[in-house]
């Protein structure tokens, strides 16, 4: 592949959507770019000593605090008068969602021009799943088992996209690993904005969601099809783009039903009550934006 800056030597699981999308990702902004990552899957799978995956610079960082390693980064660019180099921030959903979310609330409130990418997997993956803030109320994970008629998390999923939007974040979008031209458009946007941006791309996960490998690419596919994950895009504050889903409608469980994480809400009464729950969302986001 020309110009590919990250390495196919990894030890990313086959089919990881996040691996995927992190390739397009640094390869739309490579080669001048200065990445601060946090901890998590992506960084454990491309960095073990004494090898590396990335052909940028690249800064390892807490799962707290990437943000603030990058504002830093901006800092000592600006001191040199450099305007040109972009600066990355990849993170989780655990570190974005929970744990690094006042360092970023810190860093755009700075209005940084510093380009935040959250691949939100929708759980700890690399501490062996557990739940974030990230995670859809009915999934089962480590800490939120499913066991009889208990569903799973019962969690809201926090609106990240509202909350990047209310610190006036001038371009905010969204997308999933199965879209990668779409979300190589929206970081070349980012890349042109004057001031933070913030992408969030669901990322497909073998284990986390316990899908079959066929399924890598279906299922962030069908996230959007089914208007449980638009397509977004928001500049300046205003909804500037959203996805057309197929018609007719593609109810959400063609998409859950092919993740173990909700084999359980088949199967009993709070579960099916669970489904419909889950459909409303699809249903809201649907009229919301007119998709
Ligand atoms: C303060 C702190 N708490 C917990 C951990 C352990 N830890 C490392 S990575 C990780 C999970 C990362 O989850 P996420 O950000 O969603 O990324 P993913 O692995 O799913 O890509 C955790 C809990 C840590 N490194 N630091």
């Amino acid at each position: 592949m020309a110009n590919n800056y990250l390495s196919f030597d990894n030890s990313a699981c086959v089919g990881c959507g996040q691996i995927m999308a992190a390739r397009t990702v640094v390869n739309a902004l490579a080669p001048d770019v200065i990445i601060a990552n946090a901890t998590g899957c992506l960084e454990i799978t491309t960095s073990a000593w004494p090898k590396s995956a990335w052909g940028v610079p690249w800064i390892h960082s807490l799962f707290a605090n990437p943000a603030s390693v990058a504002s830093g980064i901006q800092a000592a660019l600006e001191a040199k008068g450099n305007k040109k180099t972009k600066i990355l921030v990849q993170a989780g959903d655990g570190s974005t969602f929970d744990i690094g979310f006042g360092a970023i609330s810190g860093m755009w409130s700075r209005n940084e021009p510093i380009i935040y990418v959250c691949y939100d997997n929708e759980v700890y993956a690399n501490t062996g799943m557990q739940a974030s803030a990230a995670t859809l109320a009915g999934s089962h994970t480590l800490t939120t088992p499913a066991i009889g008629e208990v569903i799973g998390s019962k969690g809201h999923k926090k609106d990240m996209i509202a909350l990047a939007l209310a610190h006036g974040v001038p371009y905010v979008a969204q997308t999933t690993s199965a879209f990668l031209d779409d979300l190589r458009a929206k970081i070349l946007k980012a890349a042109a904005t004057d001031g933070p941006s913030y992408i969030q791309v669901l990322s497909a996960c073998i284990p986390g969601w316990n899908i079959e490998i066929k399924d890598a690419v279906n299922a962030p596919r069908l996230a959007a099809k089914t208007g449980l994950y638009p397509l977004l895009e928001f500049t300046n504050g205003r909804n500037t783009s959203a996805w057309k889903i197929p018609q007719p409608k593609i109810p959400v469980t063609e998409y859950l039903k092919i993740q173990k994480r909700y084999a359980h809400l088949f199967k009993t009464e709070a579960g099916k009550k669970q489904l419909k729950a889950l459909q409303t969302i699809a249903d809201e986001q649907i009229a919301k934006y007119n998709l």
